[in-house]
C-alpha cells in the first residue's frame, strides 16, 4: 500500500505507544497527517517529533479519553494543528484481570471508562465536524475478548463487547452523513506493553504453548498487522465497509 491516505487528517487516541504509534507510522507513510493523543503526554509529543523527523506531519498532545473536557480540548487543538479532522482511530485501552465475583468495582469501572467511555467521548468530540463536512471514518479497537468469553477477564470482555456493538450502532447512525464506522479486533499482540502484561511473568515453554495453541497461525500478532487493517478501514479502499468488525487474530476466533 502507498498513498492511500494522502491529505487525510487522523486523530489517534493512545497514540504514544504500542498499536497506536505503529498505526501512526503507517498512516504517515500513506500520506496522512496525524494527531497523537495520549494520557502520557510526553510519549505523545516525543512520538510526534519522531514522525516529523521521518518527514511526516504529526502533532502530539496530552489527553485523557475518560475526561470529556480533556477530550474536547485535545480534539480542538488537533483540529487546529492538522487543519481539520476526517479520521479517528479509537485505540486507547487498558486490560485487566478478574472474574465477576473477584473484581473490584473500581477496577471494573476503570476498564469501562477507558475502553467504552473513551471511545464515546473521542467520537462525540469529532463527530460534529465530520457530520458538517459530510465525510469521515472512525475505527474502534475491539478485541478477540469482545466476541468470545476469556476466563479471568470479565470487565475487559464486557467492555470490548460494548465497543464492538457501539461500532455497529454508530455505523448505522452516521452512514447517512458519509461517516463510516468500523472496528478491528486483534488477538494477542505480544510486543506492546499491554501484550507483555497479558502474557505475564510465566513465559515457560509450557505456558506459551498453551496460549499459542489458541492461535491456528501458531504465533501472536505484531502491531503492524493491526496498523495495516486500520489503514485499510480508514481509507477509501474500505468505502463499502460500514459497521464491520474485522478480526485480525491469526484465526483465534475462527476456531
Ligand atoms: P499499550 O498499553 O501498549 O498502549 C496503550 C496506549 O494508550 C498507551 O500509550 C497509554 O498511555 C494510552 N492510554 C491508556 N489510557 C489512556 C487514557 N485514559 N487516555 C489516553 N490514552 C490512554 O496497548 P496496546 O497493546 O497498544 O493496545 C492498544 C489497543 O488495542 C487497546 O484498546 C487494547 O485493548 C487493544 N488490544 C490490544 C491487544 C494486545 O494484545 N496488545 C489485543 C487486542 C486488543
Ligand atoms: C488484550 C487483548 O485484547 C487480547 S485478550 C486475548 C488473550 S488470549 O486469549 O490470547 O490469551
Amino acid at each position: 500500500m502507498a498513498g492511500l491516505l494522502i491529505g487525510r487528517k487522523v486523530v489517534i487516541t493512545g497514540g504514544g505507544a504500542g498499536i497506536g504509534l505503529s498505526t501512526a507510522r503507517k498512516l504517515v507513510r500513506e500520506g496522512a497527517a496525524v494527531a497523537l493523543l495520549d494520557l502520557d503526554g510526553s510519549a505523545a509529543i516525543a512520538a510526534a517529533k519522531e514522525l516529523q523527523k521521518e518527514g511526516g506531519k504529526a502533532f502530539g498532545v496530552a489527553a485523557d479519553v475518560t475526561d470529556a473536557a480533556s477530550m474536547d480540548r485535545a480534539i480542538a487543538a488537533a483540529s487546529e494543528a492538522l487543519g481539520g479532522i476526517d479520521g479517528l482511530f479509537n485505540n486507547a485501552g487498558i486490560a485487566g484481570f478478574g472474574t465477576v465475583h473477584e473484581s473490584t468495582p473500581e477496577s471494573w469501572q476503570r476498564i469501562w471508562a477507558v475502553n467504552v467511555t473513551g471511545t464515546f467521548l473521542a467520537s462525540r468530540a469529532v463527530l460534529p465536524q465530520m457530520i458538517a463536512q459530510g465525510r469521515g471514518a472512525i475505527v474502534n479497537v475491539g478485541s478477540v475478548a469482545g466476541v468470545i468469553g476469556i476466563p479471568g477477564m470479565a470487565a475487559y470482555c464486557a467492555a470490548k463487547g460494548a465497543v464492538v456493538n457501539l461500532t455497529r450502532q454508530m455505523a448505522v447512525e452516521y452512514a447517512k452523513y458519509g461517516v463510516r464506522v468500523n472496528s478491528v479486533s486483534p488477538g494477542t499482540i505480544a510486543e506492546t506493553a499491554m501484550g507483555k502484561s497479558l502474557l505475564g511473568s510465566d513465559t515457560s515453554e509450557e505456558a506459551m504453548n498453551k496460549r499459542l495453541a489458541k492461535y491456528p497461525i501458531g504465533r501472536f500478532g505484531r502491531p503492524e498487522e493491526i496498523a495495516d487493517a486500520v489503514v485499510f478501514l480508514l481509507s477509501d479502499a474500505a468505502s463499502f465497509c460500514v459497521g464491520s468488525n474485522l478480526a485480525v487474530d491469526g484465526g483465534m476466533t475462527a476456531i
